[in-house]
C-alpha cells in the first residue's frame, strides 16, 4: 500500500507542481508525505520563493521537517496549487474525508486553491462513497452542541457515534479545539453527497463536514501493479 500511495503522490506533484507554481497548500494524512518528497527533490531552486500552507500539525511539521518555506494562512487568500489525500473517492470526484480529524483546514485550502488534486492508493478507489470507507463521514462539531448532533444526525437516518481517542481517554480533539463525530448513512443517500453535505453542514453546532463535492480538478490512486489510475 506504501508503495501505491508514493506512486499517486509522484504522479501528481510532476504533473501540478511546476516552476511557476510558488503558492502551495499540503494536506494531512499518511500519502501526503510522500508528495513532500516528490517537491524536495525537485530541488533547491524550483523551492526557492515557494511558500508552503498546512492543514493541520501534522502537515505543519511535515513543511517543517523537509526544511520548506512555512507559510501564515492569514496573509493569503488563494493558492496556486493544493494537494491533499482522502478517506474514499467516487466516480464524480466527490470524497469523504476526515479520518485524520483534519478536514476543516483541509476544505479551506481546498477552497483557496485555483487547483486542488487528491492523492490515495487503490483502497480510495470506489464508484459510490461508503463503498470501502464503512467508518462513516467525519463531522467537526463544538464541544457544546456534539449531543445534539448526534440527535439530529439519528433523525435524518444516520449513524453517528463519537470519536473516542485511542491513546487519550475521552473524545479525539481537532486542531481547533472540537469533537469529531463519524456518521453512516444509508447508501441512497451516499448517492447524492452534495444534497447530504448541505443537510448537515445546517444542523446547528456544525463547523464542518467531510465531504468535498464539487472541489478536485482529479484523483490519483496508484494500484498494486504499479500502475497510476488518474481520474479527471
Ligand atoms: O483526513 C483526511 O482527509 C486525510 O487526508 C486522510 O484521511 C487521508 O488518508 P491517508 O492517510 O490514507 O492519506
Amino acid at each position: 500500500v506504501e508503495a501505491a500511495k508514493r506512486l499517486a503522490a509522484y504522479a501528481a506533484v510532476d504533473r501540478h507542481i511546476g516552476l511557476e507554481h510558488k503558492l502551495i497548500g499540503i494536506g494531512s494524512g499518511s500519502t501526503v508525505p510522500y508528495v513532500v518528497d516528490r517537491i524536495v527533490q525537485q530541488g533547491p531552486k524550483a523551492n526557492a520563493g515557494r511558500v508552503f500552507l498546512p492543514t493541520g500539525f501534522q502537515s505543519k511539521e511535515l513543511i517543517i521537517k523537509a526544511g520548506l518555506a512555512l507559510g501564515d494562512v492569514d496573509q493569503y487568500t488563494r493558492l496556486d496549487v493544493t494537494i491533499d489525500g482522502a478517506d474514499e473517492v467516487d466516480s464524480n470526484l466527490n470524497s469523504i474525508k476526515g479520518g485524520g480529524a483534519c478536514q476543516l483546514r483541509e476544505k479551506v485550502l481546498a477552497d483557496m486553491a485555483d487547483t486542488w488534486v487528491m492523492v490515495a492508493d487503490y483502497r480510495k478507489n470506489s464508484e459510490v462513497l461508503g463503498t470501502n470507507w464503512k467508518q462513516g463521514v467525519p463531522i467537526e462539531v463544538v464541544p457544546f452542541a456534539y449531543a445534539q448532533v448526534l440527535a439530529t444526525l439519528t433523525k435524518q437516518g444516520g449513524t453517528p457515534t463519537l470519536r473516542m481517542g485511542k491513546a487519550k481517554a475521552g473524545p479525539v480533539v481537532s486542531d481547533n479545539g472540537n469533537f469529531i463525530i463519524d456518521a453512516v448513512f444509508p447508501k441512497d443517500q451516499m448517492l447524492k453527497p452534495a444534497e447530504l453535505l448541505v443537510r448537515i453542514k445546517l444542523i446547528t453546532g456544525v463547523v464542518e463536514v467531510g465531504l468535498f463535492t464539487d472541489l478536485a480538478k482529479a484523483a490519483y490512486f496508484g494500484n498494486e501493479d504499479g500502475s497510476v489510475t488518474v481520474r479527471a
